[in-house]
């Protein structure tokens, strides 16, 4: 087992995507156990940088990426697209929908889009999230791309895993975002304003770079609001630059060793290894004398 495993880890880094689409599966199926048997999961030879692109339900997340895709590929830049969670009550029929929005780049060898479910367990970025995206680093990418659906709780972990967080608005959100505005703001490195064409786009947009300023704090005065429509692609060059930017800072390096993203994302990978346990050892249980024997 573990040396088929290690030889899809070695293709993977010669960027064989048959290789790395069977690996991504192999990392979900025998979850964080798998760093035991092998470590070199965590001594990647390089690193993608992560942007996460979180945002309600609808705000256009999976259009966007479609079309920083096409920017991006532009550029002869790799691209990883992770989407957690696209089959959440939100979100009916997204998959299929996605399959079209990303149709542009299903040939495309340089592009390698994986979707995956939250499976709500604790709430949050499942462990399988956290082990796909090191795939993503063996594989060597120039980026990944990890859509989530920022209703609660994936929202705040999106920033442990995520190098740059991209929250997505619509004008809409006008209402909805006030009782989120404080959270948001802790979590955005960037507010990207969507749908753009849509009347009360310039109001939405003055209205959150009011709260921007009326937060006060050094973080949130360097958050930057970029507009675009991304059923027309408006915008999404600025976008990419500002990726690119902060891509070529290479300070995202260091702070993907920071103390608290290490330890939440231990959190998440530990849970999920008791919880296999919990379950292994649940199904065991087949009398009243085997329970007596679990404690
Ligand atoms: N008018 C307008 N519509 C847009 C824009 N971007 C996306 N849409 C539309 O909004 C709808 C939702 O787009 P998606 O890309 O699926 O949104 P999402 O955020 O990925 O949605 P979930 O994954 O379900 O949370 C689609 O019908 C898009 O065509 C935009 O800039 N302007
Ligand atoms: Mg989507």
């Amino acid at each position: 087992m573990s040396d088929q495993t290690g030889d899809l880890i070695r293709r993977t880094e010669n960027q064989d995507v048959a290789a790395l689409a069977r690996l991504l599966t192999v990392l979900e199926r025998e979850g964080p156990a798998i760093f035991r048997d092998q470590p070199r999961l965590l001594q990647p030879a390089s690193q993608a940088f992560r942007v996460g692109i979180t945002g309600p339900p609808g705000a256009g997340k999976s259009t966007l990426i479609g079309k920083v895709l096409t920017v991006l590929r532009a550029r002869g830049l790799r691209v990883g697209v992770l989407a957690v969670d696209p089959s959440s009550p939100f979100s009916k029929g997204a998959v299929l929908g996605d399959r079209i929005r990303y149709s542009d780049h299903f040939n495309d060898p340089h592009v390698f889009i994986r979707s995956l479910g939250s499976r709500g367990s604790l709430g949050g970025l499942s462990a399988s999230a956290y082990l796909m995206v090191r795939a993503f680093d063996l594989a060597k990418f120039d980026l990944v791309l990890i859509e989530t659906v920022g209703v609660g709780q994936t929202e705040l972990e999106i920033m442990n895993v995520a190098d740059l967080v991209s929250v997505v608005l619509v004008p809409e959100s006008g209402d909805s975002i006030q009782g989120m505005k404080a959270g948001l703001l802790e979590i955005a490195d960037l507010f990207v304003v969507n749908k753009a064409d849509r009347p009360g786009a310039d109001v939405f947009i003055r209205e959150l770079e009011a709260s921007i300023r009326l937060d006060g704090s050094e973080r949130t005065a360097a958050i930057r609001i970029l507009p675009t429509t991304a059923t027309t692609g408006s915008g999404v060059e600025d976008l990419v630059d500002v990726f690119e930017k902060a891509r070529s800072q290479s300070d995202w390096k260091v702070r993907r060793q920071d103390l608290l993203r290490l330890r939440s994302e231990a959190k998440a990978l530990l849970r999920e290894q008791a919880e296999r346990t919990i379950e292994a050892k649940t199904s065991q249980v087949q009398s009243a004398d085997d329970f007596a024997k679990l404690f």
